[in-house]
C-alpha cells in the first residue's frame, strides 16, 4: 500500500513538472515579450491569390512563434463577414484585433465600436478611407503593409523604359506613336486597386502617347484575369494591345494563358508587367512570358506580432513602416528565384 502511494506520488510529481514545462513552451505560457499570453482576433479577406495565401501563412506562423492565441477568420471577400467576425472579437474581449479591409470604405461604425471597447486595432496590407474629416490614425493603432501607389509607379516606369529601349514585336516607343495599354485591375474599391490605379495614372500621365484601350477588374484572381483577357483577345482591338498591366501576378498568369490560346506570344507580342513577385510570376518570367513583376511583400506576420506586443506593452510604435521591396525582370529573376520565400 505504502509502495503504491509512493509510486503514485512520484507519478503525480512527474506529471506536474511535465505539465509546467509544457505550458511554458507550448499552448499555455506567455507571449514573447510579455508577461501573459495575448489573444488576437484576425479577420483575413480570403484566399484569392498566391500573395494572400503567403500572407495568411505568415500571420499564422508568426502567431505560433510569438505564442499569441490567434482567432483567425476568413471572410471570403465579403465585408459583412468581416464585420461579423470583428463584432465577435469584441464580444470575446480579445486583447487586439488585426484585419485587412477588403474595400476601403464602410468601416466608420465598426471602427467606432472597436474604439469604444478599448481594443487596439492593427490594419494589415490594405488601408481604409473614413468619412470626410476623420483621420484613420484616430481609429487604427498601426498600419502594416506596402505603398500601393509606389508599386504602380515602379511598374509604369519599368514599362516606359522597356518600350523605349526594347519594345514589343511590332513597335518601340518613339515618343509619338501610341502605346496601347490594357489594364487588369484588382478588387474594385480595395486599397490595393485604388492605390495602384492612382499611382499608375499619375506616372503614365507624363507620357501623352500612352493610351488605355482596355480597363476592367479581374478581382485579383487567376480565373478572372484569364476570362477578361480572353474577351479582349476576341475583340476587334485585340491586335492593338502593346502592353498589359495586371495589378497582381495571378491575373497576369491567367491572362498569359488567354494570350497563348489566342495564338499570340505573351512577353514579346504583348509586354506584361504585374505586381507581387510570387513564385508563379518567377516561373512565368523564366518561361519569358511575363516581363517583370514589382514586389509586394506578403510576409507581414512577424511585424504584426511584434507591433501587437509593443502596443499592448504601451511602447512607442511608428504608425506605418513601409515595406521595403524590389523588382524583378529577365535580368535578375533567375538569380533571385532560389532565394524567394513565397
Ligand atoms: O497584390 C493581391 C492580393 O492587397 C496587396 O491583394 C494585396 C493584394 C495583392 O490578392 O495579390
Amino acid at each position: 500500500m505504502k509502495k503504491l502511494l509512493i509510486a503514485l506520488l512520484v507519478l503525480a510529481t512527474a506529471a506536474f513538472v511535465f505539465a509546467k514545462g509544457d505550458s511554458q513552451s507550448g499552448s499555455g505560457g506567455v507571449t514573447r515579450g510579455m508577461n501573459r499570453k495575448i489573444v488576437m482576433g484576425y479577420s483575413q479577406i480570403g484566399a484569392e491569390s498566391e500573395w494572400r495565401t503567403a500572407c495568411t501563412n505568415s500571420v499564422k506562423a508568426a502567431a505560433e512563434e510569438y505564442n499569441v492565441e490567434l482567432i483567425f477568420s476568413d471572410a471570403q471577400q465579403r465585408q459583412e463577414n468581416q464585420m461579423q467576425a470583428i463584432r465577435s472579437f469584441i464580444r470575446q474581449k480579445v486583447d487586439i484585433i488585426g484585419f485587412t479591409p477588403v474595400v476601403e470604405t464602410g468601416w466608420d461604425a465598426i471602427l467606432q465600436e472597436i474604439k469604444d471597447a478599448g481594443i487596439p486595432v492593427i490594419c494589415v496590407d490594405r488601408q481604409v478611407t473614413l468619412a470626410a474629416g476623420k483621420r484613420q490614425e484616430d481609429y487604427i493603432t498601426a498600419f502594416i503593409g506596402s505603398n500601393m501607389q509606389a508599386e504602380a509607379t515602379k511598374a509604369a516606369q519599368w514599362i516606359v523604359n522597356y518600350m523605349k529601349t526594347t519594345g514589343n514585336t511590332r513597335k518601340k516607343d518613339d515618343g509619338r506613336t501610341d502605346i496601347n495599354v490594357a489594364i487588369l485591375e484588382g478588387t474594385t474599391g480595395s486599397g490595393a486597386q485604388v492605390g495602384r490605379t492612382e499611382g499608375w495614372n499619375a506616372e503614365i500621365a507624363k507620357y501623352a502617347n500612352y493610351k488605355t484601350i482596355f480597363r476592367q477588374t479581374g478581382n485579383f484572381t487567376r480565373a478572372e484575369g484569364q476570362q477578361v483577357m480572353e474577351a479582349w483577345m476576341k475583340s476587334p482591338q485585340a491586335n492593338d494591345i502593346d502592353v498589359l498591366l495586371a495589378q497582381n501576378d495571378d491575373m497576369a498568369i491567367g491572362a498569359i494563358d488567354a494570350i497563348n490560346a489566342a495564338g499570340k506570344k505573351p512577353g514579346t507580342d504583348i509586354i506584361i508587367v504585374s505586381i507581387d513577385a510570387v513564385k508563379g510570376a518567377f516561373d512565368a518570367m523564366l518561361r519569358k512570358e511575363l516581363n517583370a513583376t514589382i514586389e509586394c511583400n506578403p510576409l507581414l506576420g512577424p511585424q504584426v506580432m511584434d507591433t501587437a506586443v509593443k502596443i499592448l506593452n504601451k511602447q512607442p510604435i511608428t504608425w506605418w513602416v513601409e515595406s521595403e521591396e524590389s523588382q524583378f525582370d529577365w535580368t535578375n529573376a533567375e538569380a533571385a528565384y532560389p532565394t524567394r520565400q513565397y
